[in-house]
This record gives structure tokens, C-alpha cells and sequence, in this order.
């Protein structure tokens, strides 16, 4: 059983402003993640395109980073695009576009999260639709991911994010649905905060199904530097045997360097001890 660190590196330019620790492009962060003494960066990137494969795995390899997940949300941010939009054709384009990050990830040894991709309901898209376009989906990219070894990571978002899935039961609800069997949960401490009754008995229950964590604070800063109590979350994590990353998606408050800081400060006192 094995936790691991990882720092998000965002290179998506309309995504500055977004809760990611590094903004100044993939050998600035893949350098600060080393250096501060990261197991991996979480990579957020505009396109599948947007990234040299070879290049980018000699850069990792060249500082001892492993590739933790790949987002998928440019689909969103740049394009407008969702999972459950009612229009067909955009539909097929956003399964495309995950489709490509799967692909991208899947080279780096590293699987595509579905967050904001997964869209909301409403106008011409009833909720019971647009669960069947979100299932339909997740059923053909998971079984996509499946062929690059890796599972495809689904995220509940918080109740201003999504108004399809918020809660991990309601997440563990979903992928019991699913005919495939290659989705697990990202469990985002903030989205978290938001909406489940009691995050660290959350995190056990549904142990089984959880793939990856966002390790935030509660207000989206890095770990320690909000109000939760994280002796009680890491301790959720160690004792239903997490094996997967604590993957820092925090904003660069007071400064990219600090918020970083901050996460390994937190991740090695709870995790390294
Ligand atoms: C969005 O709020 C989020 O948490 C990301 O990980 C998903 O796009
Ligand atoms: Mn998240």
C-alpha cells in the first residue's frame, strides 16, 4: 500500500485563474514538484496535441516525476464542450476530445479524469438524459482507458459545478451502473467539504472505489492552510489502504512555491511519519 504526492501543473491559459499550483509551463513545474521532493504532477494540458510524448517522458524521467492523471476540462474551458450538451454532434466531440486524453494519459503511463466534462442538466436535457448520456459515455471511455492500462477517473463536483453527481455515494451509485468496470472515483477534499456530511468516514466507506484524491484544504488552498482536520482525512486514507495520489489541486495562494510547500509539508507529516 503506497500514497504518493503529486502537484497539478496547468498549462491551459484559460485555466490562470483556475485552482492549480503551477502556471508557468511544464518544465517550470516539473522542476518545483522535484525539488520540493513530489512523487508526480498532475498534468492539466489544452490539448492531446499541446504535449510531446517523448519529450514529455524524458522530462519526467529526467527528474524523477511520474505522470499522476491527466485532465480532461480544456474540453470544457476551451471548447465549451460536455459530456451530457444536448447537441449530438458536440457530444461525439467531447467524447473525441476525452478520447485524446485518454490516449495522451495512457502514454504517460497516467489516467484522464472526467470533471467538468461531465456537464449538468437542464433546458432540453432532462436529468434522467443527460445520466444516460454521462453512463453511455463512461461505459465507452472506460473501456477505451482499459486499453492503455489504466482506469478512467470519474470526479462528483460540488453543487456549483454540476447538478448531476456531488456526493461519493452518489458517485459509487453511478459506476455501479456501468457495464464497465474501469471508472473510479476522484475524491476532491473541496468538493467534498462541500457536500459530504463527514469527509474522512466518506473516504472509508467507499474505500474501494476511490482512484484518486484532490488533497485540498477546505478553502481550496493547499493542505493545512484552510479548517479541515487533515490527522482525521489522512488517517481515513491509511486505514481503508488508499493506493493512489494525494494530487495537490489547490490554488497558488500565497504563491505557487508556498502552496506546494505547504501540500509536501502536509503530506509528509501525515503520510511519512
Ligand atoms: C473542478 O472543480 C475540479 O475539481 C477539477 O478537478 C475537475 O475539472
Ligand atoms: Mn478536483
Amino acid at each position: 500500500m503506497t500514497i504518493r504526492s503529486a502537484v497539478t501543473v496547468c498549462i491551459v491559459d484559460e485555466a490562470r485563474q483556475g485552482p492549480f499550483v503551477f502556471h508557468d509551463g511544464l518544465e517550470d513545474g516539473c522542476r518545483q514538484a522535484a525539488e520540493l521532493g513530489f512523487d508526480a504532477v498532475e498534468i492539466f494540458a489544452p490539448s492531446a496535441d499541446a504535449l510531446d510524448i517523448e519529450a514529455t517522458r524524458a522530462l519526467l524521467s529526467s527528474h524523477g516525476l511520474e505522470c499522476a492523471a491527466v485532465g480532461t476540462g480544456a474540453g470544457m474551458v476551451k471548447h465549451g464542450l460536455s459530456l451530457t450538451i444536448a447537441d449530438e454532434s458536440q457530444r461525439a466531440q467531447a467524447c473525441n476530445f476525452v478520447r485524446s486524453i485518454i490516449e495522451m494519459g495512457g502514454r504517460l503511463g497516467a489516467p484522464a479524469i472526467i470533471g467538468s466534462m461531465q456537464g449538468r442538466y437542464g433546458g432540453e436535457v432532462s436529468r434522467e438524459q443527460a445520466m444516460a448520456f454521462l453512463r453511455s459515455a463512461l461505459d465507452e471511455l472506460g473501456e477505451y482507458a482499459s486499453e492503455f492500462d489504466v482506469p478512467l477517473i470519474y470526479e462528483p463536483l460540488n453543487r456549483y459545478e454540476t447538478n448531476l453527481v456531488n456526493t461519493i455515494s452518489a458517485g459509487v451509485e453511478l459506476l455501479e451502473s456501468l457495464t464497465t468496470d474501469h471508472v473510479k472515483l476522484l475524491a476532491d477534499i473541496f468538493h467534498m467539504n462541500i457536500e459530504e456530511t463527514d469527509i474522512a468516514a466518506a473516504l472509508r466507506e467507499h474505500a474501494g472505489y476511490i482512484g484518486h484524491i484532490h488533497y485540498v484544504d477546505s478553502n481550496r488552498r493547499a493542505a493545512g492552510l484552510g479548517h479541515l482536520d487533515f490527522a482525521a482525512i489522512a488517517a481515513a486514507m491509511i486505514e481503508s489502504e488508499y493506493d493512489g495520489y494525494a494530487s495537490a489541486e489547490a490554488f497558488p495562494l500565497p504563491d505557487a512555491h508556498a502552496a506546494a510547500l505547504a501540500t509536501i509539508d502536509s503530506f509528509r507529516h501525515h503520510f511519512r511519519k
